[in-house]
């Protein structure tokens, strides 16, 4: 097993990993920008350097630095979390040219499943279902129109090095599939210096369903079953469960065969999500990520299984600790991403300090997050403040124990979307299980108002806070009176001053 773990990475992510390896014995390193200087990962990390600068490019994506730490620190192994590093090829193969491992997938299997083509052509040999269209690049125009033609409108172009939505764009008739193929090609092009596109059928509204896989060294690969991720905004997720409403055992039996022979075709080994479209009783290939997921707390409840630490023996060349037979799947979990943004105004992001900070708990509640009252959300990296995970024998009571502990949850001194969450938990399609990608959009009219109110209470709240801690609080009282006194006096002083010129 690692002896010494590098965590590069930062927030709740990193305290998950770093959880993981303290219950495997193993010592941990962090890194931090300038911006993270007070964070919580660094506290219960066993070492920690600076990386840089606060924008990402100087710290939290700067390799050499990153690499040099780990070298200077002596850690076996590197542990990338989501975003930043996890999915970059190079810095992988940089892991490794310097003796350490990367705790992830092969190499070739983040480079195949990076290229959407490649991916999807790799997918379609494998016999995983996916869309119809074209495993190849658009050639020409006379054969995209021959392909939509073929496959029927709507359909969709997509750049094979695209993701999180951007460099895709939908074709409704025959018209517009020239304009549209060269406009995502240069938006392809400047945004990913690869202009390369292909064509597929356009689903309308699908759910977005996604099985986790875990595969070891020696060619074992299990899933732990699916989570429906539709609730979601800009590419950005903010409500997942686990299992879906729509889940049957065949289906789950299906898709999860599915997920399998994709890892197995690509040679993976890692824990990884194979993502699916669904719609109308059929489901497609996505993409496929090849890192630990923001969501795979939800897994955890349902199976049982520490994603994280299986993560870590994995890549310390152990066997997997399970066989599919003896996954079993218990109950329902629901993950509300709490972030520092106001839903009401557009969600924008809204980063700032936390003033007070109170955990909500009691049964069937798991907060992952990595903040504490007094922290400061930094406006540099996404504005995620904790995942609430709470899970119920059924659908019904983890819903009950998700209203319960946004409820209880007090993050005071910045706007967060717990108003938002409060007003989609007990929203009717969201309560029915009728979902898609397009839920936000569709329903946010019409759990508006809840928001509101939710958000008016939020500030209630703060106010009675600030109130009750204020003038509870004698010493606070004298001490304020008395720098209220010298304010005073200074500014009369300048008063003075003033008055004389
Ligand atoms: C699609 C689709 C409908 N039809 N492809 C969005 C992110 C990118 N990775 C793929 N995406 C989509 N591809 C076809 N042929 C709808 C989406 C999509 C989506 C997918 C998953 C989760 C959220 C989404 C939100 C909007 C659109």
């Amino acid at each position: 097993m690692f002896k010494k773990v590098l965590i590069a990475n930062r927030g709740e992510i990193a305290v998950r990993v770093i959880r993981a390896c303290k219950e495997l014995g193993i010592k941990t390193v962090a890194v931090f920008s300038e911006a993270d200087e007070h964070s919580l990962y660094r506290n219960i990390a066993d070492e920690c350097y600076p990386i840089g600068e606060p924008p990402a490019s100087k710290s939290y994506l700067n390799m050499e630095r990153i690499l040099k730490v780990a070298e200077k620190a002596g850690v076996d192994a590197v542990h990338p979390g989501y975003g930043f590093l996890s999915e970059n090829v190079k810095f992988a193969d940089e892991c490794h040219k310097r003796g350490i491992d990367f705790i992830g997938p092969p190499t070739n299997a983040m480079d195949v499943m990076g290229r959407k083509i490649n991916a999807k052509k790799a997918m379609k040999t494998a016999g995983v279902p996916v869309l119809p269209g074209r495993e190849e690049a658009i050639e020409s125009e006379e054969e995209a129109i021959e392909v939509a033609d073929e496959i029927g409108y709507p359909v969709i172009i997509k750049a094979s090095a695209g993701g999180g939505g951007i460099g895709m764009n939908v074709v409704y008739n025959k018209e517009e599939l020239v304009d549209t193929i060269q406009s995502t090609k240069s938006i392809a092009q400047s945004a990913f210096g690869d202009s390369t596109v292909f064509i597929e059928k356009y689903l309308e509204k699908p759910r977005h369903i996604e099985i986790q896989v875990v595969a070891d060294k020696f060619g074992n690969v299990i899933h732990l079953g699916d989570r429906e991720c539709s609730i979601q905004r800009r590419h950005q997720k903010l409500i997942e469960e686990s299992p879906s409403p729509i889940m049957t055992e065949e289906l789950r039996e299906r898709m999860g065969n599915a997920a399998v022979k994709a890892a197995k075709a690509i040679n993976y080994h890692s824990v990884g999500t194979v993502e699916f479209l669904y719609s109308k009783g059929e489901f497609y290939f996505l993409e496929m990520n090849t890192r630990v997921q923001v969501e795979h707390p939800i897994t955890e409840v349902v199976t049982g299984v520490d994603i994280v630490k299986e993560q870590i023996k994995i890549a310390a060349g152990k066997k997997l600790s399970y066989k599919q037979d003896e996954i079993t799947f218990r109950g329902h979990a629901i993950e509300c991403r709490v972030n520092a943004e106001d839903a009401i105004n557009d969600f924008v992001p809204a980063p700032g300090k936390i003033k007070y900070y109170r955990s909500p708990g009691g049964p069937g509640v798991r907060l992952d997050s990595g903040v504490f009252g007094g922290a400061e959300i930094p406006p540099y990296y996404d504005s995620m403040v904790a995942k609430i995970i709470t899970y119920g024998l059924t659908r019904e009571e983890a819903i009950e124990r998700m209203k319960r502990a946004l409820s209880e949850y007090m993050v005071l001194g910045i706007i967060t979307n717990i108003p938002f969450h409060r007003a989609v938990i007990e929203e009717d399609n969201f309560l029915k299980g009728n979902l898609s990608t397009h839920y936000v959009e569709d329903n946010l009219c019409s759990f508006r108002k809840a928001m509101v109110n939710y958000a008016l209470e939020a500030k209630d709240r703060e106010k009675i806070f600030s109130e009750k801690v204020f003038h509870g609080n004698k010493k606070v009282i004298a001490i304020a009176g008395g720098l209220n006194a010298y304010i005073t006096s200074l500014s009369n002083k300048n008063k003075d001053k003033y008055d004389k010129n």
